[in-house]
């Protein structure tokens, strides 16, 4: 496909906006101000499903009748494709910089709170003793190579903000509610780099939406457990 054929495919994006990685893709294509629809879509390891992310996640792009995932290789397929208004910076070691953030973010700070999560089912549990210091070394990094002024990367918005704001908020909150006394939250950079972020619309209209979706979801799973009554949520 050439970049003008990308150009003019309509785009969809599947997934569901209580996810950091889909809203890490939307956040972005609005930022870019490139058009798209969204398709509400849950992960799946249905045949059909693999068809579109063979991993089964969420999110997917779908390109005119193409499926892209792995939000990385979304990400440079926007910057390729749809270079202005970029969210990288023109210097080549500052866009590397942005990418090793991203990575830190993704890599060093989500995966291993998801994968506990994951495997404890949303119940306090003690702290794991190598998680901590996990995060809190991959915090520190970041706060050595980012200069949050008011951006990650100094005075433009980049990749690095959109995926620090869509991750960290849900991982800090995750880690508070599963363990408790997050270090996201303690980290010299976070709050006022944080409040910077909020006060974006479009950041702030994407963690509006996760917080209604999530409000949604937990009535729902608390109704499915027989907790809360079904005429108060106007679900039925
Ligand atoms: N590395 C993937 C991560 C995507 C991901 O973890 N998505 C989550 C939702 S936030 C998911 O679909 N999880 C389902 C599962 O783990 O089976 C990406 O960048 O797209």
């Amino acid at each position: 496909m050439t970049p003008e054929e990308a150009k003019t495919s309509p785009l969809i994006l599947h997934g569901f906006p209580v996810s950091n990685y889909y809203n890490k893709i939307k956040l972005a294509l609005q930022l870019k101000q490139i058009p798209f629809h969204e398709e509400k879509a849950s992960p799946s390891r249905e045949e059909a499903y693999l068809e579109k992310n063979p991993l089964g996640f969420i999110p997917v792009l779908q390109v005119g009748n193409r499926y892209l995932s792995e939000t990385q290789a979304i990400a440079e397929f926007l910057e390729e494709v749809w270079p202005e208004p970029g969210l990288l910076p023109e210097d080549v070691l500052a866009r590397a910089n942005i990418r090793r953030a991203v990575s830190y973010i993704e890599n060093y700070i989500d995966a291993p709170l998801r994968r506990l999560a994951y495997q404890r089912g949303g119940e306090q549990i003690p702290e794991p003793p190598e998680l901590r210091d996990e995060i809190e070394r991959a915090l520190a990094a970041l706060g050595r190579i980012g200069l949050f002024s008011p951006w990650f990367q100094g005075n433009a918005v980049s990749w690095a903000d959109v995926v620090a704001f869509v991750t960290l908020v849900p991982v800090d909150e995750l880690y508070q509610k599963l363990i408790g006394d997050s270090p996201i939250r303690q980290a010299a950079w976070f709050g006022s780099y944080m409040a910077h972020l909020h006060g974006q619309p479009l950041f702030a209209a994407i963690e509006a939406e996760r917080q209604k979706v999530r409000k949604v979801l937990r009535r729902a799973q608390n109704m499915a457990a027989g907790q809360e009554n079904p005429r108060f949520l106007g679900l039925r």
